[in-house]
């Protein structure tokens, strides 16, 4: 007979008080070491403080507004430990939701909170995404060149450098400028203007460039290296298979941006006529923009980022998904996402089973002063290093002797005037 009185049900000892990490401070700080970066950093009670990158090249001012009128209030006197249920409460309670500008927003809290969650527990961030998956972060760095004689000559330097793969983008013989080719070898600014610069593009010129870049790289890089590259939005559908076709022989790593992603399912098409691995996403804002995309299998990597994706929180979300689907990750990684999105993009690339390739557009020193970090490139990899949290900080000081300045992405015309993708 089981003793049913109240003395004989054991009683569960009362659950030590939950640690909470009060939020107590909130701030967004905005500067322009060569370029701009919009950071927030969050404070709790006992004067921790988190960073989470904010940046959206070309409209930062937006996710400035979007932080400060709308975000900020509803941080201070929260849990800090509370991520999840933060970004719920911060996606969800907007009733607005999505979007590069709410979702930047959001992904800046959400870091922020994973920095101090980091902090408080005394380890780098990636132990607690659940420890290494891998010894260092893979990169792909950016040879470029107004010829492809250029370009390739700029290929072999990042081999040397010991880069594993490289993304190839020259000039195209007769177009002015194009996009991903630099003025300054080492350092890549799209946003070059107090408005709008534009540009001018042929598809036609285009193609028949491309293959033959890749053929001279090859030929003087051999095979047992990595090559890309970055349409950036510009083709239709079947001209990105007929691209990714010509392309073949060379072996790719990957074709990225074929064709703008709204329509996922134009990508199908894309399949149809190319064994070329496709990637897709650096612009896409949450796993709604990509859902098709991996479930039909549709691309290979997934560029989604931690800046722009809502933070890591819901970026481990799409890379689950695409885990189950043969797709892995291939973060953006320009220089107009700062060095706390590198740092948070090396951490996550430690700890996720499908990860591809991270994306590494160095910085200028100017900008490393700014935002001093642990993150150093060896071997071909980036490492997060093991500091408690992301293991990079800002230095206020200097920022603030950085102001704002206004710069927009160029846009694209075709040769008749028709604006189009840039
Ligand atoms: C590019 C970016 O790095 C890339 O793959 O697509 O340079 C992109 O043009 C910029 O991030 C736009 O701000
Ligand atoms: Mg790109």
């Amino acid at each position: 007979m089981i003793d049913r009185s109240p003395a004989a049900i054991p009683q569960i000892p009362s659950r030590p008080a939950r640690a909470t990490a009060t939020i107590t401070d909130a701030r967004v700080i905005v500067t322009c070491p060569g370029r701009n970066f919009v950071t927030l950093k969050i404070t709790t009670a006992d004067g921790t403080c988190g960073l989470g990158d904010a940046t959206l090249n070309g409209r930062e001012m937006a996710v400035v507004a979007y932080l400060e009128a709308h975000i900020l209030p509803l941080l201070i006197g929260r849990d800090a430990h509370r991520i999840e249920d933060m970004w719920q409460f911060l996606y969800r309670g907007a009733y607005w939701r999505g979007g590069p500008v709410g979702m930047t927003a959001i992904a800046a809290v959400d870091v922020a909170l994973w920095d101090i969650k980091a902090k408080i527990a005394g380890l780098p961030l990636y132990q607690l995404l659940g420890g290494a998956c891998r010894d260092g972060v893979t990169v792909y760095g950016h040879a470029n060149g107004s010829t492809i004689e250029e370009t390739v000559a700029e290929a072999l330097r990042y081999r040397d450098l010991g880069y594993r793969a490289i993304r190839l983008q020259s000039g195209v013989p007769g177009l002015k400028s194009t996009y991903g080719v630099s003025r300054d070898k080492m350092f890549y600014e799209p946003a070059d203007a107090d408005l709008p610069t534009e540009n001018v593009w042929s598809t036609e010129r285009y193609m028949t460039t491309v293959p033959a870049l890749f053929d001279a790289a090859r030929e003087a890089l051999g095979r047992d290296i990595h090559l890309l590259h970055d349409v950036h939005h510009r083709l239709t559908p079947i001209e990105a298979g007929r691209l990714g076709k010509d392309l073949e022989p060379y072996r790719p790593f990957w074709l990225e941006d074929a064709v703008p992603a709204e329509n996922q399912a134009a990508f199908r098409t894309i399949r149809q006529h190319t064994t070329t691995p496709l990637a897709v996403g650096e612009i896409f804002s949450s796993i709604w923009d990509c859902k098709t995309l991996i479930e039909e299998g549709l691309i290979d990597f997934v560029r989604a980022t931690v800046v722009h994706a809502g933070g890591i929180t819901h970026l481990r979300r799409i890379a689950s998904l695409a885990d189950l689907h043969h797709v892995r990750t291939g973060c953006h990684g320009a220089t107009d996402l700062s060095p706390v999105t590198m740092a948070a993009a090396l951490h996550f690339g430690m700890s996720i089973p499908n990860f591809g390739l991270q994306e590494y557009m160095r910085h200028t020193p100017e900008t490393d002063a700014v935002f001093p970090h642990d993150y150093a490139f060896r071997d071909g990899m980036l490492h997060p290093g093991d500091a408690p949290g992301l293991g990079v900080d800002l230095d206020e000081t200097l920022a603030a002797t950085h102001p704002y300045s206004r710069a927009y992405l160029p846009v694209n015309r075709l040769e008749d005037g028709t604006l189009f993708n840039w």
